[in-house]
């Protein structure tokens, strides 16, 4: 008998235990160990009914997706699922936590469902570029129907067990959490009744409601807008298709074709790359596991701006009370405002209840003064960005807060270090970087500082999860890992159009790529006179900084969404960008001053300067320690600027080109160029030449 899988008899119901932790995945250990359990359930006489259950925190949450990209052992999966849909007793699943992926299609073989309350099912195969290869795309619709079916398959997003009740993809709910105690009773239930076994396979009648629908073209034409660039979700509509126009057999072989491509598609691996990365990230190399955590029950924010606000709000969401503090009362007042605002959009939009507003508001409160952080267990500064103001800040924070307090400051580029210096407490001090809409992006880009203490630096990892987001850990440098590649892109956006190009040419290769924003229509969001004034800044220390066509934006007003003009222009309450003729003539008289004669810019060309530029940098920041992996860079990518997750994040995307091909580019611009983002990264030629890529490292 397999140690994953285990058969045992209580009473008359033969009962299958996979046991293979963290989350049941069906590896081929498991896969084999449940065809001899069912064996031996069919040859146990005295067994009635099957009852397939799981122990641990979760029924079986899919395939193993470790297994992917390695050769298939038998029993294939769905070989497996058939074998339980063809057992002559009835086979009962019960379900807690999530039932996912192949671990749905495994219960969807069997003949009866019960799940516990709390318990989910899904199949989010869409979000690792796949689609459900074993009958989950033929089964599914045969219970739901086929608009909810596609609905769940296109966008892998979970059910909870009532609508599961409700949509008959289960057969009972019940309370509690002693799962093989409520399938035994449901199993019993079945035995008593002398229920037949009912195959999903042979229901009917949704298949034959829905048949000839135009519900399959209303989501390809759904898909081509939400889901641009994207391979996996259109094969899924296939598949779900294939359901209504061909007999079950055949519908399971075309399910099989179309996942087959999806498993061949460069999408797969990158996605899958994704989803293994956004884990190992909150693995810090040097920092134990079992390092103490700081309790985090109150919490201090300085700034009621965008910024402040916006992350104040995440641990309102969390349950945690956050204080706010600003310097005059009507900026005060204002941010709170928004904040209420924001929260009630939300729920005008269905997504949290009024009196969710309301819990989530009487967490927030409003100061004037820091003599109300002195009960706090973190503060985090997001006041703009000057040194002197946060070194200010910093020491009178010192003063006022308690013992082992975690002061953070939210500067997106500064020395945390110096910070940490204003202080008496390096060692409390770390970065706490979030990116705007900081309540909506995923990213938490966590500085350590040179003194920061593992205690602390653990503790903000923790706190990330604690506010659904995904921490970082990286170096201090100027930008860190985020900022300092995307200034790199910028500065190359920019010099791309003083040659010749035009701000849309950039953006759209931006866009195709699958940024969901190019670079200049990101500017307009964030704001132009932020570029600017880290340019005048750095002219001012002296940097050799050169002119360009977007301090004239600047310097005219234009600073991007907010006055309706920047490099592009907006119309009254639209984000839509709108390429604007006074830009090309400002751009147009900047080549004139300078002496520049338009050149024809390829797309290629923008390609390879705005993105091998990060990826030499990349190469930079791994070098020097900043970020320890290069998967740390690629989750920053991703959850931090829109980096289409299907390509893996930038480091995942460089090796899919190929080292060689970039290092010999980026030496050709460092040549016709110069410049010192040009030169090459030692460790991208040390690569090369050995022959290995990011990932290897
Ligand atoms: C599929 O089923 C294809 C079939 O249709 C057809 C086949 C022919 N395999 O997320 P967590 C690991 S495709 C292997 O931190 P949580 C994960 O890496 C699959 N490993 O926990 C982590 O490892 P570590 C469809 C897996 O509680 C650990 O488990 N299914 C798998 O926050 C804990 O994970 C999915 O896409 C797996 N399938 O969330 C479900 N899943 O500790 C994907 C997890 O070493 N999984 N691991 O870092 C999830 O959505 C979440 O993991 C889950 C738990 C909700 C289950």
């Amino acid at each position: 008998m397999s140690d994953v899988v285990t058969y045992n008899r209580e009473g008359s119901i033969g009962v299958i235990t996979v046991n293979y932790p963290p989350v049941n995945a069906l590896s081929h250990g498991v896969r084999s160990g449940l065809v001899a359990a069912l064996e031996q359930g069919q040859k146990d006489a005295d067994a009635k009914v099957l009852l397939l259950v799981c122990e641990g925190r979760t029924f079986i949450a899919g395939a193993d997706i470790r297994e992917f990209g390695k050769p298939m052992q038998e029993p294939g999966l769905a070989a497996m699922i058939e074998q339980f849909e063809n057992s002559n007793k009835p086979i009962v699943a019960a379900i807690h936590g999530t039932a996912l992926g192949g671990g749905l299609e495994t219960a969807l073989g069997c003949h009866y469902r019960v799940a516990v309350s709390s318990a989910k099912v899904g199949l989010p195969e869409v979000k690792l570029g796949l689609l459900p290869g074993a009958g989950g795309t033929q089964r599914l619709p045969r219970l739901t129907g086929a608009r909810k079916a596609l609905e769940m398959i296109t966008t892998g997003e979970f059910v909870n067990a009532r609508d599961a009740l409700d949509l008959g993809i289960v057969d009972a709910v019940e309370d509690g959490t002693d799962i093989r105690g409520v399938g035994l009773a449901y199993a019993q239930k079945i035995a008593d009744e002398n229920k037949p076994v009912r195959r999903v396979r042979d229901l009917t009648d949704r298949i034959e409601a829905d048949k000839g629908s135009d519900v399959f073209g209303e989501f390809r034409a759904n898909l081509e807008k939400k889901a641009r660039g994207l391979f996996s979700p259109f094969k899924c509509v296939d598949a779900v298709e294939a359901a209504f126009n061909l007999p079950f057999e055949e519908g399971m072989k075309r399910e099989r074709e179309l996942f087959t491509e999806c498993m061949e598609s460069p999408q797969r691996a990158g996605l899958i790359h994704a989803f293994f990365a956004e884990r190992e990230v909150s693995k810090v190399k040097g920092l134990p596991k079992d390092t103490p955590v700081r309790e985090i029950k109150k919490v201090g924010v300085i700034g009621a701006g965008t910024m402040g606000g916006g992350i104040a709000m995440n641990f309102a969401n969390a349950g945690i009370p956050v204080t706010i503090a600003e310097v005059k009362q009507d900026a005060l007042d204002k941010g709170l405002a928004v904040i209420r605002r924001n929260y009630e959009n939300t729920a005008k939009k269905g997504r949290i209840t009024q009196a969710q507003v309301e819990e989530r508001m009487s967490l927030i409160s409003g100061t004037l003064t820091y003599d109300d952080f002195s009960d706090v267990d973190l503060v985090i500064e997001a006041v703009f960005e000057s040194m002197d103001l946060k070194k200010k800040i910093f020491g009178q924070l010192d003063q006022t807060c308690k013992p082992g307090a975690i002061l953070a400051s939210n500067t997106s580029t500064l020395s945390i270090d110096e910070i940490a210096a204003s202080t008496e407490r390096p060692q409390d001090v770390i970065g706490l970087h979030f990116f705007s809409p900081a309540n909506v992006m995923k990213l938490l880009e966590i500085v350590r500082g040179e003194k920061t203490s593992d205690e602390v630096k653990a503790t903000a990892m923790d706190l990330a999860k604690r506010i659904n987001k995904v921490g970082v850990m990286v170096g201090n440098c100027y930008g860190f890992v985020g900022n300092r590649m995307l200034h790199k892109r910028g500065a190359e956006a920019m010099a791309l159009v003083n040659e010749g190009a035009s701000p849309q040419q950039v953006d759209k290769v931006l866009t195709d790529l699958g940024f969901p924003m190019g670079q200049f229509a990101m500017s307009d969001l964030a704001g132009i006179d932020i570029g600017y004034s880290i340019r005048q800044e750095r002219r001012k220390a002296g940097e050799d900084v050169p002119a360009t066509w977007m301090d004239k934006l600047a310097e005219q007003g234009r600073l991007g969404q907010k006055t309706r003009a920047g490099v592009y222009k907006y119309e009254e309450g639209n984000r839509k960008p709108i390429p604007d003729p006074e830009v090309d003539r400002i751009i147009a008289e900047f080549r004139q001053e300078q002496g520049i004669t338009p050149r024809e810019v390829t797309d290629q060309e923008i390609l390879e300067r705005c993105m091998y530029v990060m990826v030499n940098e990349g190469a930079k920041i791994l070098e020097e320690g900043i970020a320890d992996r290069s998967l740390d860079i690629d989750i920053t990518w991703i959850y931090g600027y829109g980096f289409p997750a299907y390509r893996g994040g930038p480091m995942f995307w460089a090796d899919q080109i190929g080292l060689d091909v970039i290092l010999g580019t980026v030496e050709q611009f460092y040549d016709d160029l110069g410049g010192e983002q040009w030169k090459p990264a030692g460790l991208l030629q040390e690569l090369v030449s050995e022959g290995r890529k990011f990932g290897d490292l």
